[in-house]
């Protein structure tokens, strides 16, 4: 490891989770976990994530390319192998023991990280499910959602349609005007409740790869700043991917493997296992 970045906290330290957030994980596909950075810790990694996204998307603008994603947020996505400080935060044992401890595993690994700036004045991010891009054939996959600012919902917090993980894949629909559609009738239908949560840096979501869910629109005058880590439990194996997005996704995050394998790619490190 760099040692240029042997200073920046740790992040290592278990953060105990109360029986009742796990209860409400499963019961409503998402919950929050408060503090599980403190603002001293994500005040110490939030200018070097602000700098590899800073960089990529001046390198994205320099070479014409801007992702179909552009004007719902600034994304920026394995960020753990462009800076060696981010990686710390990313492989943090802490953040990947609450993520195995919600989905009742004793070890994940890392599906990719992501950073997700929504711009000053920013449309709410679609309503979708994350899993129909995932080509992994478990439902035990999880998302963190952890802002690197305080945030209002006026901000573009999340927002989760309690309890629509249950059925798993609802659409097969990727992030789009039609998901939106899709998920907001829905709601309407299914009479799903809506939950949001006001954050503070280093509090953090977790949703499940099933559970339907939407932003609200960032009508701030900030950018808001986002950082997510996905994990999925070890020993899930590759699924054979039925869609393009799948494909692609099987490509970019599981190089060389294939349907069938277990999902261990170099890309995929062990980030927490209770037998260690
Ligand atoms: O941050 C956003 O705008 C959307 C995030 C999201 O959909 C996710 O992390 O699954």
């Amino acid at each position: 490891m760099n040692t240029q970045y042997a200073d920046l906290p740790p992040l290592d330290d278990a953060h105990p989770l109360d029986p009742i957030d796990r209860e409400r994980f499963a019961r409503d596909g998402h919950v929050v976990i408060r503090a599980l950075a403190s603002p001293a810790e994500v005040a110490a990694y939030r200018p070097l994530i602000r700098e590899v996204v800073t960089t990529i998307s001046d390198q994205r603008r320099t070479a014409g390319k801007v992702s179909g994603y552009a004007s719902f947020f600034t994304q920026v996505t394995n960020l753990w192998r462009l800076h060696d400080g981010v990686l710390r935060f990313v492989i943090s044992r802490r953040f990947a023991r609450a993520a195995a401890d919600l989905l009742g595993v004793r070890a994940v690994r890392l599906y990719h990280d992501q950073a997700l700036f929504k711009p000053p004045s920013g449309p709410g991010t679609p309503w979708h499910q994350d899993q129909v891009y995932w080509p992994l054939a478990t439902p035990r996959a999880v998302t963190l959602w952890m802002p690197l600012m305080d945030l209002t919902r006026a901000m573009g917090t999340m927002v989760f349609a309690s309890g629509s993980h249950r059925d798993g894949s609802l659409s097969g629909l990727a992030i789009s005007g039609d998901s939106d559609a899709f998920f907001s009738g829905l709601v309407r239908e299914r009479g799903f409740a809506l939950t949001s949560y006001d954050l503070v840096a280093g509090d953090a979501t977790f949703h499940t790869g099933w559970t339907a869910h939407a932003t609200h629109p960032n009508s701030s005058t900030v950018e808001r700043e986002v950082m997510t880590i996905i994990y999925y439990e070890d020993g899930a194996t590759i699924m054979e991917p039925d869609s393009s997005m799948r494909a692609v996704d099987l490509v970019a995050f599981h190089p060389g493997q294939r349907p069938g394998e277990r999902a261990a790619s170099a890309l995929n490190p062990l980030l927490y296992s209770a037998s260690e």
